[in-house]
């Protein structure tokens, strides 16, 4: 049984960044969807006992062509949005510090010039897809974006994501409309540090 992540705070507490109707929405009803899907889709293909980092990974123990891209869809829209929600708070580390603060300013100068890249990948992407952040075992860091529910575990990339931008328009477009751009930032303002941190803590561990 796949579960959707529990949120440690309520969904008018992101305001004024990320608004109520969108946080009832996009969690209460999208991710919601995405989790019940997915545990359908899994039982029917006998796969409920995998991990879904495992699962994503690697798709061809789904062995029928038309589950296996459902099953794509759904437990990236599943494993995405657990992402996505745990590193977004109404009380915020708002700089990155320890061993994953010195990566960054190795890789990309500062914690500002990660920012401007990611927020390239996030209004780069075209359509509905994401932009993220991702550590491999080794500890190196890389940006990256995906069309629709992809994510780099999907996408057989050898990377972990340890921060996630949504961008779809389910996730700003009923404060923000078509700025996206604007929700960017919205969203940096909410990002917390810490939970991505340890997201980078568990991935080099
Ligand atoms: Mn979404």
């Amino acid at each position: 049984m796949y579960e959707q992540v529990k949120l440690s705070y309520g969904f008018d507490e992101l305001e004024p960044h990320i608004d109520t109707l969108t946080m009832q929405t996009h969690y209460g009803k999208h991710h919601a969807t995405y989790t019940k899907t997915l545990n359908e889709l899994a039982e029917k293909a006998g796969v409920t006992d995998i991990p879904i980092e495992e699962l994503l990974s690697d798709l061809s123990v789904v062995k029928d062509p038309a589950l296996r891209t459902a099953i794509k869809n759904n437990g990236g829209g599943f494993y995405n949005h657990n992402l996505y929600f745990s590193i977004i708070s109404p009380d915020p580390a708002s700089e990155p510090y320890g061993v994953l603060k010195e990566k960054i300013d190795c890789t990309f100068g500062s914690t500002d010039e990660l920012k401007a890249k990611l927020k390239a990948a996030a209004i780069g992407q075209f359509g509905s897809g994401w932009a993220w952040l991702n550590a491999d075992k080794d500890g190196n860091l890389s940006i990256s974006q995906s069309p629709n529910q992809d994510n780099p575990l999907s996408e057989g990339l050898d990377v972990k994501p340890i921060l996630a931008i949504d961008v779809w328009e389910h996730a700003y477009y009923l404060k923000y409309r078509n700025l996206r751009a604007d929700y960017v930032d919205a969203f940096f303002k909410v990002l917390d540090w810490k939970a991505v941190e340890e997201n980078y803590d568990r991935v080099t561990g």
